[in-house]
């Protein structure tokens, strides 16, 4: 009726007929946009069109995400945890119509509603609670897990602003806040049923048993938000559960809010506000640090409460409750240091919480957790000002002191040659300017594996970072390379490509098993798939250029060489030398005859990325990339050879589309520096050529590929510290 009534022409009457499941999917997305109460039932344009859609597909992931519930449940397998304070996880829609296998029929019951799927997925906010590669990493790892059938959860946070919107002016990089929950998520589950209380400040008091309680402070409520995880063409979908925080009912008050108070009245709801509301708050102040440390332990504690809770519930009806088979059915994985407090945290819901005794605990908790490394560079590795954490964790904190003193005896009694090494690979920093804790050497000392993200990044882990742990536990240290999902960076991302890739190798089986590309090689001459393949490249550059003719107002031509660095701005990464690189080519193309210039392959360099908003230098190289533009692509001598465009706001869905209109890509960080980088993997699949050094990952991904098909330079990372020295004392 109200169809009928209200909604325009344009949308059809449901009873409509319509093919098979197509008929069903339609009914159901004009079923949500008439009864999902989120706007007016009487308008259908992309917008309602999305948020429709994406619910209707989102009763599907419901289904099949309360399933693999209960079957867990049912077989109680081990399951894994991975705690990361950044996910950068995208958009969702494709994806997950992708991984259901049912793009086709949304696509027609789309069309029959008067829409193109294509346009419709445009309308989604891209979810970035992440900065760059270690949030993106985390995205990719649950999509991977959802699709090998793994029981693998992720935790975060769920924070209300996450990575900002990067806004370019005449002065460079402008930062503002991006609202990705400003309508609301259709992917999230709020958990009304899943409440944890988290405490900060306060003091321990010592009972009669001798045993220690953590009591005061403030406490906060940590609520669930699962957001589900689909694997590609199977059953099996995952929870990323995203923690927000709230204060109860019962610490507002009343009394004072009818006063007229109403700021104090509400003190812990602003309080429990502040702690999910931006991804990474600024640390440069007390205060700042502070926030930071409590996302951190929030992040913490609501989920190995949540872990805790669930491994009691599975256990029901098998006996005793035994907290040692917990690592049996528990593994948690730490991404970074950043929840790192999940060691102490553990230690003390076990001892105090269970009763169990330090020993005890201590095996649960280093048989649990292992911890992945993402960098070397020293001013990245975490380290807490002692008197905060014991101002705001003061039980955590006297635990991290005992773990500590306990390293300290074992190493004197066992390996007295290390006595001089000690003060360094402690846990505490006393050093009387400002003691600190070292979050990555509690880490090392509390799990019982350690990886780093690519071979390069493991060695060096090993023959430096770590090396006198090392000595101790010659096992604990291994390699993990990263990865990236196939799905998303080439399967949904270049449909074209994907055909063609289909077609020649006679299966899709690639999509979950890439290996499957090397039977390719025997197609290497076939001039038929030379053209498919340069067709479908085609496609997706003019796509690319249509996008950032329309974001930069500079004319793209897709028959020049796509030449592409998108990152995080950052000096070791260095976008500098690009930029540098490319004024250097300018000036030659300035001095050439017009008979020399026919000789130039014409180039369009497209440099993005994100400045974090107080790195000043990061901030100037934008700046720069942009005025460089400015010059070159307003040169009439010139600029049929070479344009150069800052591409705005990098993002997860920029990606998307970069990536596959990419020939030439740049990974030339200073070798040793970047621990792995995933983007080259993203370019290598998309069959674009790499202009590298040796570092992180690229070393794998050449061995892979051929040396032939990359493009090599640059000192090795051993090679580094005497050159550096060299030109810091004027030998070069
Ligand atoms: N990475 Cl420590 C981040 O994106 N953020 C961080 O805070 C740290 C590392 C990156 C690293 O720079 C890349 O080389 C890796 O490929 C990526 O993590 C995932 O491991």
């Amino acid at each position: 009726e109200t169809i009928k009534s209200g909604i325009p022409a344009e949308v059809p009457a449901v009873a409509q007929p319509l093919a098979g499941e197509a008929t069903e999917i339609a009914s159901n997305i004009i079923y949500h946009a008439q009864y999902s109460p989120h706007f007016s039932p009487f308008k259908f344009e992309p917008e309602q069109a999305f948020y429709a859609t994406a619910d209707s597909v989102r009763d599907r992931l419901i289904k099949q995400w309360n399933d693999t519930y209960l079957h867990y449940h049912k077989v109680n397998p081990k399951q894994t945890y991975y705690l990361s304070m950044e996910y950068l996880q995208g958009r969702a829609l494709t994806n997950a119509i992708g991984n259901l296998d049912i793009q086709d029929a949304y696509s027609d019951a789309l069309k029959k509603l008067g829409h193109e799927l294509e346009e419709i997925v445009e309308q989604e906010k891209d979810a970035a609670l992440g900065n760059g590669g270690l949030g993106r990493l985390a995205s990719c790892f649950l999509d991977s897990m959802a699709t090998l059938n793994l029981p693998a959860w992720g935790y975060g946070l769920r924070y209300r602003y996450g990575l900002f919107k990067q806004r370019i002016s005449k002065g460079g990089q402008e930062e503002i806040a991006e609202d990705w929950l400003e309508k609301f998520s259709p992917w999230e589950i709020v958990r009304h049923d899943v409440v944890f209380p988290i405490r900060f400040f306060g003091h321990v008091d010592v009972l009669p048993t001798g045993s220690r309680k953590w009591v005061g402070g403030e406490v906060i409520q940590a609520v669930a938000y699962d957001v589900p995880i689909p694997g590609y063409k199977t059953k099996n979908t995952n929870s990323l559960r995203l923690w927000e925080a709230k204060a109860c009912a019962e610490d507002f008050n009343l009394f004072q809010f009818n006063d007229g108070q109403y700021e104090s009245a509400a003190q812990l709801h602003a309080t429990a506000q502040q702690i999910c509301a931006v991804l990474y708050p600024g640390d440069a102040t007390e205060s700042g640090k502070l926030l930071r440390l409590k996302q951190q332990f929030f992040l913490c504690s609501a989920s190995l409460q949540d872990i805790m809770f669930r491994f009691r519930e599975r256990q029901v009806g098998k006996g005793v409750l035994q907290w040692s088979e917990f690592p049996t059915k528990v593994a948690v994985q730490l991404n970074d240091t950043h929840p790192t407090l999940a060691i102490p945290e553990l230690m003390r819901l076990l001892m105090d919480e269970e009763g169990l005794g330090w020993d005890d605990a201590w095996d649960i908790t280093t048989r649990t957790i292992a911890y992945t490394n993402h960098t070397v560079l020293p001013e990245a590795l975490e380290k807490w000002s002692q008197a905060v954490m014991w101002k705001l964790l003061p039980r955590l904190m006297e635990i991290i002191e005992e773990i500590d003193k306990r390293f300290i005896a074992t190493v004197q009694s066992t390996r007295p040659d290390l006595e001089t090494k000690l003060s360094s690979i402690r846990i505490l920093d006393h050093n009387p300017q400002k003691p600190v804790v070292r979050m990555a050497n509690l880490c090392v000392v509390s799990s019982h594996m350690v990886n780093g993200v690519a071979q390069l990044h493991s060695d060096i882990l090993k023959s430096d970072l770590f090396a006198d742990y090392v000595s101790i536990w010659p096992t604990k240290f291994q390699n993990k390379t990263n990865g990236i999902t196939p799905r998303r960076w080439l399967r949904f991302c270049s449909p074209e490509l994907s055909q063609i890739i289909t077609k020649w190798l006679k299966t899709d089986k690639w999509v979950t098993n890439l290996d499957l590309l090397t039977k390719l090689r025997q197609f290497v001459d076939n001039e038929e798939l030379y053209a498919e393949w340069e067709s479908a490249k085609m496609a997706n550059k003019q796509r690319l250029a249509q996008y950032i003719t329309q974001v930069t107002n500079v004319s793209i031509d897709p028959n020049t060489l796509f030449d592409i660095q998108v990152k995080r701005i950052h000096e070791y990464k260095r976008q500098l030398l690009n930029i540098l690189g490319t004024v250097y080519r300018y000036k030659k193309i300035k001095e050439m005859s017009p008979e020399e210039r026919q000789k130039v392959t014409p180039r369009t360099v497209m440099i993005g990325g994100k400045a974090f908003a107080t790195y000043t230098n990061a901030k100037r190289i934008v700046k720069l990339v942009n005025d460089v533009g400015a010059v070159v692509n307003s040169d009439p001598e010139v600029n049929s050879y070479l344009k150069v465009v800052f591409v705005p706001n990098y993002n997860v869905s920029v990606a998307e589309m970069l990536i596959p209109g990419s020939e030439l890509s740049q990974h030339i960080s200073t070798a040793g520096m970047e621990a792995s980088g995933t983007s080259n993997m993203k370019f290598a699949l998309n069959g674009c050529l790499i202009i590298g050094t040796l570092d992180g990952a690229n070393v794998e991904i050449r061995e892979e590929i051929g040396e032939e098909n990359f493009f090599l330079f640059g000192a090795r990372a051993e090679e580094v510290p005497r050159l550096r020295k060299e030109r810091e004392n004027g030998l070069v």
